[in-house]
């Protein structure tokens, strides 16, 4: 009988690693990624789980034929790391011997192995599996994975929870059109169009909670920055005493996440050219100065007293890192009507919510704000605007049998991590982006 021992994983060398190894022969494996030749020598680049390493082939050390290898085939290399100050990293990888692990069945349809890939974002997105193999591209998930690593990393250092609540739903969280039914045993269901409830619910059992999951949207518009399913990072806590402390944790989320990137993901972040913005402290205005300042500035009429344009969160964008040098602006007090029935109004005035919106380069990219915690206040707002109050038994059981003030946010994984690289359409910071059209790969 075989058995399998923790201790067994290979010990391999990692491509970052190889300065270490100057003199040696080590091994390595990875793709193929593109073979230039040049009078006398050949580039071979080889694609690693991070890095593209550049080795040399030559007869005069190698002891295969070069075309034993075509682009895209994965292979185990042997090669001696040879001192050269010329080169960038400082050495040289002489290929010695090859194994081929496989060989592509044919020849990419797109060129994968250049700086960029230069196709129309639909060819783009339609060879996914295989354009995500260019450097560039999948650098964007390296680092929305560090952007990710990073909101965990402080979330949990602030002692938030992190859960994983259904996607399957009885009911729909947000309100609106945008809820994707199916059928559930017979039964009408949802797909979850954020955890909302349950973050809630949750804050009445750890205090402090967390979740980033795929959170379902159906939107009917073809518009650069909505998906039909995004990543949510969502945050919820217990006994604040106003929903600017939740504003407040966000910005220190965003500062210590950007320190992380920097720290980490250096490499990622030259190849995608980004400039990590600096959070100081993030400026908030009102949502009805906003407006006001927006029409002033740009000698614009304000058509919808309820709601921000995207035209207008561009523009109030640019007025905010005019006027403070901040990338980034909070928009507090939304109208009541604009905002789900767990938003607590302002007890100062009702019409308006203790919520906020943070916008990022010009688009929203987060909303958050404080809730609704008493059980009478919780059936009256739902009474006032028409809905059902047994419908809401399951959920109100928190608020029925005692809940802390609480609140929390919402931020769109991949409307952060597109606008961090610049990008105009959030789909190219979306692994496999669903939108209406687009359901495959
Ligand atoms: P909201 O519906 O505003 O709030 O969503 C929160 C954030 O999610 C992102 N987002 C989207 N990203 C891509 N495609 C979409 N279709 C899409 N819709 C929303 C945005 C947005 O700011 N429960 C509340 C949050 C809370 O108050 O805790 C909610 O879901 O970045």
């Amino acid at each position: 009988m075989n058995t399998i021992k923790p201790n067994m994983i290979k010990n391999e060398i990692e491509a970052e690693e190889l300065k270490n190894y100057i003199g040696k022969n080590v091994t390595l494996h990875g793709s193929i990624y593109k073979i230039r030749k040049m009078s006398g020598f050949s580039f071979v680049l080889l694609r690693t789980k991070r890095s593209v390493v550049q080795c040399i082939y030559s007869e005069e050390f190698s002891t295969f034929a070069l075309e034993e290898l075509m682009e895209e085939s994965t292979v185990k290399i042997e090669a001696k790391v040879v001192l050269e100050e010329r080169s960038r990293v400082g050495y040289e990888l002489h290929l010695l011997s090859i194994e081929v692990l496989s060989k592509p069945f044919e020849e990419s349809p797109v060129v994968i192995h250049n700086k960029r890939v230069e196709a129309s974002i639909d060819t783009l997105l339609n060879y996914r599996p295989i354009t995500l193999r260019n450097e560039r591209e999948r650098a964007i998930f390296k680092l929305q994975e560090g952007i990710a690593m990073g909101f965990r990393k402080f979330l949990s250092e602030q002692k938030f929870t992190e859960i994983h609540s259904p996607k399957i739903v009885q009911m729909g969280a947000e309100g609106g059109a945008n809820i994707f039914s199916l059928n559930y045993f017979g039964k009408e269901a949802y797909l979850a169009q954020s955890p909302q409830f349950y973050k809630q619910m949750m804050v009445g059992v750890f205090e402090r909670v967390y979740e980033i999951a795929p959170v379902f949207r159906a939107e009917k518009h073809d518009t650069s920055r909505h998906l039909n399913e995004y990543t949510s990072v969502d945050f919820e806590m217990g006994y604040i005493e106003s929903f600017e402390e939740i504003m407040q944790m966000e910005t220190s989320m965003l500062q210590a996440t950007l320190h992380f990137l920097m720290n980490n993901y250096q490499n990622e972040l030259s190849l995608l050219n980004i400039t990590i913005p600096v959070i100081k402290e993030i400026p908030s205005i009102k949502f009805i100065e906003a407006k006001e300042l927006v029409a002033k500035e740009y000698n614009r009429t304000i058509r919808d007293m309820t709601d921000f344009e995207p035209e207008e969160e561009k523009l109030l964008c640019e007025i905010i890192e005019r006027t403070t040098g901040s990338e980034f602006v909070f928009v507090t007090h939304y109208p009541s009507s604009k905002r789900p029935f767990y938003a607590m109004d302002d007890p100062e005035n009702k019409k308006e919510t203790l919520s906020f919106d943070l916008l990022f380069r010009g688009l929203e990219i987060t909303t958050g704000g404080q809730r609704i915690h008493t059980y009478e206040e919780q059936v009256e707002k739902l009474k006032k605007r028409g809905m059902n109050v047994e419908d809401f038994q399951s959920y109100l059981m928190m608020h029925r049998y005692g809940m802390p003030p609480h609140g929390g946010l919402g931020l769109g994984l991949e409307r952060f991590t597109s606008k961090l690289c610049n990008y105009i359409n959030v789909r190219y910071a979306t692994l496999f982006p669903r939108d209406i059209n687009r359901l495959l790969p």
